[in-house]
């Protein structure tokens, strides 16, 4: 239910249960999870994507959801935040390529990715309070924090679609790409990213991921303590003196 390429240092794991819109079930959580392990050894970018014509419709409502036995703070908690800290605590960037709809988790397993691009036509919908849940998945940690705390409140009370467009002046995503142009475009961004300067992106990851929780003081001395590891890379030289010889640099991602 997931499929998995790597070429040139580019992990794409394809969400691939196109006919219930790349629903989440047990199977699935657990291969995005390896998946995102895997690309963590071998790659030097990972993108998530939907197969079809959807990015990710959350819970697959379908896996006995209110049956009395299932405890859904144990699924939470067993499946669901193994798999979004394989993506959040990925030591290389992730992209969410939301190439349509992205409801309920599905929504916000896209925001644990470090950058989200989406199609024009797609939308960010926080499902949840329409059948009686609250957002989970991350949801009432990323949302505030990427929106606001009036959008994120709006969003999750009334659960209407926030269309691509609209998300990325809210400052949930990255950026909106014209359907026809998506895909060479988040190619593209993943690439560059690829051929990037590794050892400085993890150090970026580090010193942002964390900084919710840290005072100025503490974090002034995370940044000294990354940087002194960033310029002792091979790629801090190489960037260097590239600049120096006005001519593209090459990174080795080390
Ligand atoms: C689906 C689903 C789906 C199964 C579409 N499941 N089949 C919850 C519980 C447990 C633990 C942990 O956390 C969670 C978190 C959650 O994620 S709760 C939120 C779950 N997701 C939703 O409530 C969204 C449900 N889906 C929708 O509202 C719509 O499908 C959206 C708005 C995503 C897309 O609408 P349409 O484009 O009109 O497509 P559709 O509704 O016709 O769906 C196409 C097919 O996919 C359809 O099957 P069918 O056999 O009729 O073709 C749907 O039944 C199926 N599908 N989402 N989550």
């Amino acid at each position: 239910t997931v499929s998995y390429t790597l070429e040139a240092g580019m992990a794409v794991v394809t969400l691939n249960r196109p006919d219930v819109l790349n629903a989440l079930n047990s199977t699935l959580r657990a291969e995005i999870t390896a998946a995102m392990h895997r690309a963590a050894e071998e790659a030097r970018v990972v993108v998530l994507t939907g197969a079809g014509r959807a990015f990710c419709a959350g819970q697959d409502l379908s896996e006995g959801v209110t049956d009395p036995e299932m405890d859904l703070g144990a699924v939470l908690r067993d499946e669901y935040e193994p798999m979004l800290a394989a993506i959040y605590s990925c030591p290389v960037p992730t992209i969410a390529a939301v190439n349509g709809v992205a409801a309920g988790a599905g929504a916000n397993l896209a925001l644990a990715a470090d950058v989200v691009i989406a199609a024009e036509s797609a939308s960010f919908v926080q499902a949840f309070a329409r059948i009686g849940l609250l957002p989970d998945a991350g949801g009432t940690f990323w949302l505030p924090r990427q929106v606001g705390a009036a959008r994120a409140m709006g969003a999750a009370l009334f659960t209407e679609p926030v269309p691509a467009a609209r998300a990325v002046e809210w400052g949930m995503i990255w950026e909106a790409v014209p359907d026809d142009a998506f895909d060479a475009h988040w190619r593209a961004r993943a690439r560059h990213l690829a051929n990037g300067p590794t050892v400085a992106y993890r150090a970026i990851k580090t010193a942002l991921r964390g900084s919710w929780s840290r005072d100025l003081a503490a974090q002034l001395d995370l940044e000294a303590d990354l940087q002194g590891a960033c310029g002792a890379s091979e790629d801090f030289r190489e960037g260097v003196t590239a600049f120096l010889e006005k001519r593209p640099p090459r990174y080795q991602g080390r």
